[in-house]
């Protein structure tokens, strides 16, 4: 289990889960069975969830086959406040998960109260998950037994609700009880659960006390080696051999035997060829597509993501033509693998949706976003 980094920008760390999700899923080996290992759980306040922009736009994404991470399981911990605020003046939907609802997703609402309700829920979740790929959400209703923080007053702004909190026996009492009452165990052997427990926090505040946090612990093995800000680091040099850029920049106005291209294309691709001939006044497009190819043929894996990057906002990168005919894509990436069949990496040019936030975390290797 890993846990990704949580900024105070509420759910704006989804995205950013979910693109390690995908990235552990492909470098695993992108198989149907990487996708189902690789579980995603993110959790969710109850306000949040409901009141995010970032929520649903990373939702949005699920079911689109270049950002599917086979189903997230989302937990909502709802203790029905949001700091000072309550339900009714954070939302306009009877039920916090209510968005699930617009992508169909099967949404469980369980007493906190209950272990066995919350854990046979999340059982459930995992198992949907296991089997159609998709969201879940648990709705785990709850409450907040003292404030937002420590300088927290909850009685300021809802003292009725918080005397009767006062009064409301803990979830470990209840449960406990309730064992005790059905005959699961004894008094005592609740009592030693409960003292083994609880001695076990105490030694590892204790032990907190003297730990100093290490800055790897935050890195993941793929970044072993990785120089940090505070580290010098040495530029390594970069460069190919001006046959390797031709090569690349005639690929990228080739042809495939077969393809009905645009005739405005046929232009743009003939004009390719040329520039990489004469080597001179190379535009912008050109010199992408030399640079996305030459990585790729160092066994790179290329991922650019955005809107309308196939073809490029302002029609210039054309990283994908289509026939005209058929519809059918063709890649640079394919006529370089057709060259390269020793390639084991891929160069990955996915449209999406408009807003960029759901991008930040969703490339596994980022070379650029739009
Ligand atoms: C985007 C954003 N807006 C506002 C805040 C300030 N803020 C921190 S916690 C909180 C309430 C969150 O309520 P909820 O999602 O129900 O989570 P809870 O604290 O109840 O677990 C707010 C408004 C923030 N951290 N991020
Ligand atoms: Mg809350």
């Amino acid at each position: 289990m890993s846990l990704v980094a949580n900024p105070s920008h509420l759910e704006c760390v989804n995205p950013v889960v979910l693109g390690k999700a995908r990235a552990k899923q492909f470098y695993c080996g992108n198989t149907e069975e990487d996708v189902r290992n690789v579980v995603p759980i993110l959790l969710h306040g109850d306000a949040a969830f409901a009141g995010q922009g970032v929520v649903y736009e990373t939702m949005q994404l699920a079911g689109v086959d270049d950002f599917n991470v086979g189903g997230t399981i989302h937990v909502i911990v709802n203790n029905q406040i949001g700091f000072t605020t309550n339900p009714i003046n954070s939302r306009s939907t009877p039920y916090a998960s209510d968005l699930g609802k617009a992508f169909n997703c099967p949404i469980f609402h369980c007493n906190g109260d209950d272990p066995i309700a919350v854990s046979r829920a999340l059982e459930t979740a995992i198992e949907w998950r296991h089997e159609w790929g998709t969201d879940v959400v648990i709705d785990m209703i709850c409450y907040r037994k003292n404030g937002h923080n420590e300088l927290d007053q909850p009685m300021f702004t809802q003292p009725k609700l918080y005397k009767a909190i006062t009064r409301h026996k803990s979830t470990l009492e209840i449960y406990e009880n309730r064992l005790i009452e059905e005959g699961v165990m004894t008094k005592e052997e609740a009592k030693e659960i409960r003292d083994f427990t609880l001695q076990s926090y105490e030694s590892d505040l204790q032990a907190s006390k003297t730990y100093v946090p290490k800055p790897e612990d935050w890195l993941s093995s793929r970044w072993t080696g990785f120089k940090s800000p505070r580290q010098h680091s040495r530029i390594r040099p970069t460069g190919v051999d001006l046959d390797v850029l031709r090569f690349i920049g005639k690929k990228a106005g080739e042809v495939p035997e077969g393809f009905k291209l645009h005739r405005q294309m046929n232009k743009i691709f003939k004009a390719r060829q040329k520039m990489a001939e004469e080597g001179t006044e190379i535009d912008w497009g050109l010199a992408e597509a030399m640079a996305f190819g030459s990585l790729l043929l160092e066994g790179n894996h290329v991922r650019l993501t955005g809107q309308d990057v196939q073809r490029g906002t302002f029609s210039h990168r054309h990283a994908v033509v289509k026939d005209q005919d058929t519809e059918e894509g063709k890649s640079l990436k394919e006529v370089l693998v057709t060259f390269l069949k020793k390639l084991k990496h891929s160069h990955n040019t996915f449209r999406s949706r408009i807003h960029a936030s759901q991008l930040v975390g969703k490339n596994p290797e980022n070379v650029g976003t739009r």
